[in-house]
């Protein structure tokens, strides 16, 4: 690592990253953490642990395992999440109930979390500004009293955030739609929705079809905003040996990522002892923000012009031409329209050049197999649904589907995301799902569509009394617009949230608020008949057990399981005929029923018992395509030029930014871990924004100081965020990135991706101003 390069005090630096991803710096970044989480060395001894086969599922992110029985895989952002559920410090109702909410909201979420584990329920008692401690019988049945006040129950809101096991997201589902509602907002509405919906109308089911043998196999991987050093460092293993055999790895990503350059593999001895690092990516593109819909549409252009010539030549097709005939719909028109599309717009919307999108067209010509994977830099856009079938239909033109090696790799993010939607976490549930549902348990459930996460936001604006319930997350944090969700939190007759820790979701309280402390995943968690288990549903649609090692946190703590069941018994009393007490008693009878609802989960108890679990049938990977034409779907897609960036350029003289926000290495969502992000050399400061070079000059300014962003929205509100230090970084012009989510303010509610309904994140138009600091 070169020097100092900010001229800033000692614990706050700027520096050029050039060491690999991984390697010394991950391990001792984890033994930092260990210690700060008091754990003692015993304790350490759960990390080794995650994600064996008799272990629990890390609840870090949704990254699948080599078979689940590897020996230890070790993952930096892995540890430091089981680190901070296993911390030894603990927010007893002494520690919370000594500060009033008040003062408390004045505090950090790094602080707030830092508090520990809950360990008590606890009740906000509004005259004094306290959380208060009260027993589990009342709060279920102050929750049970206010959802059955409700003039309707369209009325209740409950939210899921993706660390919510299969059994507790089932039955969560049957309670709330006994309750009367499919108001299921959840965290994917702000995540992987338009990969979803986008796969789903292109080749009928909304998830990746590929395996992790199939990037032992893949000849090209190609990667589209997506950081897997920090966020999935265990994919970075499976690059680096596609690497090292050979295959083409290109990146596409506005800003140079650590993670997709340079990787020392920290479980690899020889690597560790020798310093040596594996290069990931063979080529890598800085595009655009934004701008992956039209590289791709380019590249895509590049094909068709080459099978064109080959068909003249007489030489062997470029495209798949027998796999299109047979398996594919409207290629004739997507074909048309693509090679119409102008080169001077392909150019200036993505932000390369066209000898820059040839050679990735050839590189991916070049190879037989092809696996595109993609994460947040893809969805959180306006255009995020067009981009994500603008990258399938790159995959069909050569039969880049439904074959070993190849095909799409949406990559999650909360570590059971995947199973709580596998599960009926989902406002527009399917009708035939909800007969099936109403058939097993005997009642009638709600037909019309709940709310998502934007929608939530709305109706609690917009009508005062509602009940919101979070099974997990911190909705007040991870939303758009903050001032905008506080406000709407805040006009609820209860907020109620089921937690490990404390955040800022819990102090944005309703007229009433409660706070539900439970088990994590890595705790024993004993029931009736003894110890049970749990399973999860990873990124490539693995299903397998996991059971916690760790005695609870806290005497007082209930599993999410036992929450729902109980807060079924206590809200439907006499109207339900659903046993809870007996399924909450042994977790297999949840697993039983879920296999009478899903045919997928046919003897489920059975097949889950092997190590690794079992893989969930995926019609696309089978070329089976679930389609309303029976076949994969070629969709047409303009390159967008009027996005709310292009709008806003066009109104304004000053220079308008796209800012994307994202993660840093030290957090899991809205959890600090810390204040450092190494690979991207920025050290002990969250408040940055990382900015082109001359963009910094055109400005005026300089690398170091202090300003304010504020968004453009023809909405006529402000909306600000200040006191953020400009960053030299490797970012093209026009581009800015920051963290989230201090910059979450900026994103107006009512900017979404269309058909998805994700908040757009990820392409913000701002200006900058000088931050003057208040006197
Ligand atoms: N340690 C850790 N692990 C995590 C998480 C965490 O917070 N911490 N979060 C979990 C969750 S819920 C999720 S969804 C995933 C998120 O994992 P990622 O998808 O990696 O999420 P981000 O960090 O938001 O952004 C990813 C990348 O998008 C790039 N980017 C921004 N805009 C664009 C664009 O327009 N085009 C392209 N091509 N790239 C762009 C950014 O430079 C960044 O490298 O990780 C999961 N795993
Ligand atoms: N600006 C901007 N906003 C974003 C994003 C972005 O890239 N940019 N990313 C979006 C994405 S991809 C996502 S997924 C969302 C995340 O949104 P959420 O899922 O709502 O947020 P998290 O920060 O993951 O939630 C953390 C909290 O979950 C609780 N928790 C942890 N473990 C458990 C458990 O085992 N059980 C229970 N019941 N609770 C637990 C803890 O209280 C912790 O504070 O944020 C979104 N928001
Ligand atoms: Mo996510």
């Amino acid at each position: 690592m070169c020097g100092d390069i900010s001229g800033m005090s000692k614990n706050k630096t700027i520096q050029v990253y050039d060491r690999p991803a991984g390697g010394w710096g991950a391990l001792k970044s984890v033994a930092q953490q260990i210690f700060e989480q008091g754990i003692p060395k015993k304790g350490a001894l759960t990390l080794l642990s995650a994600n064996q086969p008799d272990g629990f599922d890390c609840p870090g992110c949704a990254w699948p395992d080599a078979d689940h029985t590897s020996t230890f895989e070790f993952c930096e952002n892995g540890a430091k999440a089981v680190a901070a559920e296993s911390t030894a410090r603990r927010a007893t109702p002494e520690v919370i109930s000594s500060l009033t909410v008040s003062e408390l909201s004045e505090k950090s979420d790094y602080w707030l979390e830092s508090l520990g584990r809950l360990t008590h329920p606890m009740l906000y008692d509004r005259a004094s500004d306290r959380y208060q401690v009260i027993n589990w019988d009342q709060a279920f049945d102050t929750i049970a009293r206010h959802l059955n006040a409700l003039p309707k129950p369209d009325d209740a809101i409950f939210y899921t955030s993706g660390r919510t096991s299969n059994e507790a997201a089932f039955l969560y589902q049957l309670f709330v739609r006994e309750f009367g509602t499919n108001n299921f907002p959840d965290c994917s509405n702000m995540c992987h929705e338009p990969s979803g919906f986008a796969m789903r109308e292109a080749i009928g089911i909304g998830k990746g079809t590929v395996l992790l043998s199939d990037f032992q196999q893949a000849d090209a991987i190609l990667i589209f905003g997506q950081n897997p050093g920090t966020n999935h460092p265990r994919m970075l293993g499976e690059l680096r040996a596609a690497s090292k055999r050979g295959a083409a790895i290109v990146s596409f990503n506005p800003l140079r990522e650590r993670g997709l350059e340079k990787f020392q593999n920290p479980q690899n001895a020889l690597d560790m002892l020798t310093d040596q690092a594996s290069t990931i990516s063979s080529d890598y593109f800085q595009l655009k923000i934004g701008g992956d819909l039209a590289t791709v549409k380019g590249m895509i252009k590049c094909v068709l012009e080459a099978d064109q010539l080959a068909q003249a030549e007489g030489r062997h097709r470029i495209i798949d031409v027998e796999f299109i005939a047979e398996h594919t719909a409207n290629f004739e028109q997507f074909a048309a329209e693509a090679l119409a599309e102008p080169w001077d717009v392909i150019v200036r919307e993505s932000g390369l050049d066209r000898a820059q999108i040839q050679r990735a067209a050839d590189t991916y010509m070049g190879a037989g197999k092809v696996i595109a994977c993609w994460g947040m830099g893809i969805t959180q856009h306006k255009h995020s649904v067009a981009t994500i079938q603008m990258i399938v239909n790159l995959l069909l033109l050569r039969g880049n589907i439904g074959r070993p090696g190849a095909g799409p790799c949406p990559v999650r993010g909360h570590s059971n995301v995947q199973g709580d939607r596998t599960m009926g976490i989902i406002e527009k549930p399917k009708p035939a799902f909800l007969e099936r549902l109403g058939q097993v348990f005997d009642f009638q459930p709600p037909q019309k569509h709940g709310y998502d996460t934007v929608g939530a936001i709305e109706a609690m604006l917009n009508e005062g009394g509602k009940v919101f319930f979070g099974m997990g997350g911190n909705f007040a944090t991870a939303t758009p617009d903050t001032e905008v969700t506080h406000k709407a939190l805040k006009n609820c007759a209860l907020t109620v949230h089921v937690t490990t820790k404390l955040n800022r979701s819990h102090l944005i309280c309703g007229e009433n608020a409660i706070i539900l402390p439970c088990l994590g995943r890595t705790e024993i968690d004993i029931q009736e008949t003894g110890p049970q288990t749990v399973t999860v549903e990873d990124s490539m649609s693995m299903v397998h057990l996991s059971s916690g090692i760790n005695p609870p946190a806290s005497a007082d703590l209930l599993s999410e399981v036992a929450v729902v069941a109980r807060l079924a018994q206590a809200t439907l009393k006499g109207r339900s005929k659903t046993q809870w007490a007996w399924l909450q008693a042994d977790y297999s009878r949840i697993r039983d029923k879920i296999a009478a609802v899903f045919d997928d989960f046919a003897n489920f108890n059975e097949r889950v018992k092997v190590p690794g679990g079992f893989h969930l049938r995926n019609t696309a990977s089978e070329r089976v395509w679930m389609t309303a034409t029976g076949k994969a779907n070629f969709n047409t897609h303009a390159v967008p030029v009027d996005l709310p960036i292009h709008q806003a350029r066009r109104k304004r003289q000053s220079p308008v930014f796209n800012l994307a926000t994202m993660r840093s290495h030290d957090q899991f969502n809205t959890t600090i871990y810390g204040m450092n992000d190494r690979y991207r050399g920025v050290f002990g400061e969250r408040r940055v924004l990382f900015i082109n070079k001359d963009d910094i000059k055109a400005l005026n300014m300089q690398a170091g100081d202090w300003i304010d962003m504020e968004s453009l929205c023809d909405d006529g509100v402000k909306r600000q965020a200040k006191r953020f230090m400009l960053v030299e970084y490797n970012i093209p012009q026009g581009c800015l990135a920051a963290y989230f989510p201090e910059t979450n303010g900026l994103v107006p509610l009512s900017s979404f991706a269309d058909h998805a309904r994700t908040p757009t994140s990820k392409s913000i138009p701002v200006i900058i101003h000088t931050h003057h600091a208040q006197v």
